[in-house]
């Protein structure tokens, strides 16, 4: 199944959801809504409105029990990042890491791994589901992404939060990043993970830091995340589209 596949799929499944919704308010009354003009003005705001109304801002993505867990958590995309100063944090187990917190915020800072872990945390079974067709289950403990902006405090204007990653693409030396809303940034299950299935991070899955964001595909869940900047848009940030593959065609909303 291709990407855009997907896409339609999901959007039929929710379109048959939003059919409760239509019956509740009524056609004519919708169709002035501006709310509604907006939504149908393309077909990735569709995507992201209707996500957001089905399933509510706070609402949780499935949890499961330990019996779920998949036998291993496949690594994809990069799995060993090539960038030198990675490569030197590495051989150092991270201790010289440092997250930088920049951008459209009052208190930027740099945090090191210990002082992440010292964050209020969250633990959590979750299904991983990759755009390539693959899924795995596994056990993810990490610092609160909210409790981190909690510390920076994000500014009136900030709208997004943006995750930069080590690992080089292509040969022009773009880098992986991507991006979410404030909605996402603090739900409750988006944490900035350093274990997985009970052990430190293994480097094929991110470390010494990766984003969870349960709500969404696998692609969303930035690696090796080294710098977040608080902004008022994308449009300025690589290729404008929010994130790596959002830049090569992806849907920065990325619902599952
Ligand atoms: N930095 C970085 N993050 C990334 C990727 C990547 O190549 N680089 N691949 C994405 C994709 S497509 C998926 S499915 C998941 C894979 O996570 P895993 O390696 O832990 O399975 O990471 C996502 N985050
Ligand atoms: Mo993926």
């Amino acid at each position: 199944m291709t990407s855009n596949d997907l896409g339609r799929r999901r959007f039929l499944l929710r379109l048959c959801g939003l059919g409760g919704a239509l019956l509740l308010t009524g056609c004519d009354r919708l169709s002035q809504a501006e709310w509604f003009r907006q939504l149908l003005s393309s077909g990735e705001k569709v995507n992201y409105s209707l996500h957001r109304l089905l399933t509510g801002g706070d609402s949780l993505a499935q949890e499961f029990d330990e019996k779920d867990l998949s036998p291993t958590f496949r690594g994809n995309g990069t799995t060993s990042p090539r960038d030198a100063h990675y490569r030197e944090l590495a051989t150092n187990q991270f201790q010289d890491y440092r997250l930088e917190v920049s951008g459209l915020v009052e208190r930027p800072g740099a945090y090191s791994l210990a002082e992440l872990q010292a964050l209020p945390n969250r633990t959590q079974i979750t299904r991983h589901d990759c755009v390539e067709g693959w899924s795995a289950i596994g056990k993810w403990k990490g610092a609160r992404l909210s409790a981190l902006l909690e510390r920076v405090k994000p500014k009136p204007k900030a709208r997004y939060v943006v995750f930069y990653c080590a690992d080089v693409m292509d040969n022009k030396g773009r880098r992986y990043y991507e991006s979410i809303d404030l909605v996402d940034a603090y739900h409750e299950q988006t944490i900035l993970a350093y274990m997985l299935n009970d052990q430190p991070l293994p480097i094929t899955n991110g470390a010494p830091i990766r984003l969870r964001v349960e709500r969404q595909l696998g692609y969303k869940m930035a690696k090796y995340v080294m710098r977040i900047e608080l902004v008022e848009d994308l449009a300025h940030i690589a290729g404008g589209h929010g994130g790596y593959w959002e830049d090569h065609g992806y849907e920065w909303y990325a619902g599952i």
